[in-house]
């Protein structure tokens, strides 16, 4: 397998939970520019025609796209290592909460990465403020969303780094959750892997 990614991007998410499960999966880095290409000297569009990671090649040769969906298949790959619940009402709950990170923090977030206006970029601010406020609520007083480390927590990560990128505010309970993330060795790699600061 192959991980199409760029450095920090939501392909961030994907590339913790290779390292998390060790899971044998290359890396191959995308430039985003007016072309896409990627470190091997493809062009992006050609592995995936809306030129967004993250996106995953099997072995097949067949791609697989959506942050969401590749979590739960590298996951499914390494079931030994129990980072999505298979069975009961934490199953629905972790789906309900990875499409909560996808729907309101992920694209909540993404129109900071387009240089808006200082109207937007409050307006934004204002309305992701609220979504990590009910994220706060999600975690409670566990450790992790789902109680143990989950592929939900990987991709909460993400969100929280751009967070501190774009000097979005999120409370004490927030930071040491992500504080928490980040320390684990897997985090850790990942990011070295990335070339991003691993603190
Ligand atoms: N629906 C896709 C969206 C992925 C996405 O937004 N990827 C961003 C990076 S975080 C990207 O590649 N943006 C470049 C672009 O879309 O032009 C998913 O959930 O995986």
């Amino acid at each position: 397998m192959k991980l199409y990614y760029a450095p920090a991007a939501c392909s961030l998410a994907p590339h913790i939970v290779i390292r998390e499960a060790g899971l044998d999966v290359a890396l191959d880095k995308v430039t985003f520019g007016k072309e896409r290409t990627t470190e091997s000297g493809k062009n992006f569009y050609d592995i995936n025609p809306q030129g967004a990671v993250p996106s995953l090649e099997l072995d097949n040769g067949e791609v697989l796209t959506e942050a969401q969906v590749l979590l739960q298949y590298l996951a499914a790959q390494a079931p030994q290592a129990n980072l999505a619940p298979a069975e009961g009402l934490t199953r629905w709950r972790l789906l309900e909460t990875l499409n909560f990170i996808a729907t309101e923090l992920h694209k909540g977030i993404s129109p900071l990465f387009k240089k808006p206006t200082d109207e937007q970029r409050a307006a934004v601010t204002q309305v992701v403020r609220n979504r990590f406020d009910l994220l706060e609520g999600k975690l409670g007083d566990k450790d992790y969303l789902l109680g143990p480390f989950t592929i939900a927590d990987a991709y909460a990560f993400v969100t929280l780094n751009w967070a501190r990128k774009f000097g979005i505010e999120v409370s004490p309970k927030l930071q040491a959750y992500f504080q928490r993330i980040l320390a684990r060795p897997a985090v850790q790699q990942a990011l070295r892997e990335e070339g991003l600061p691993t603190s």
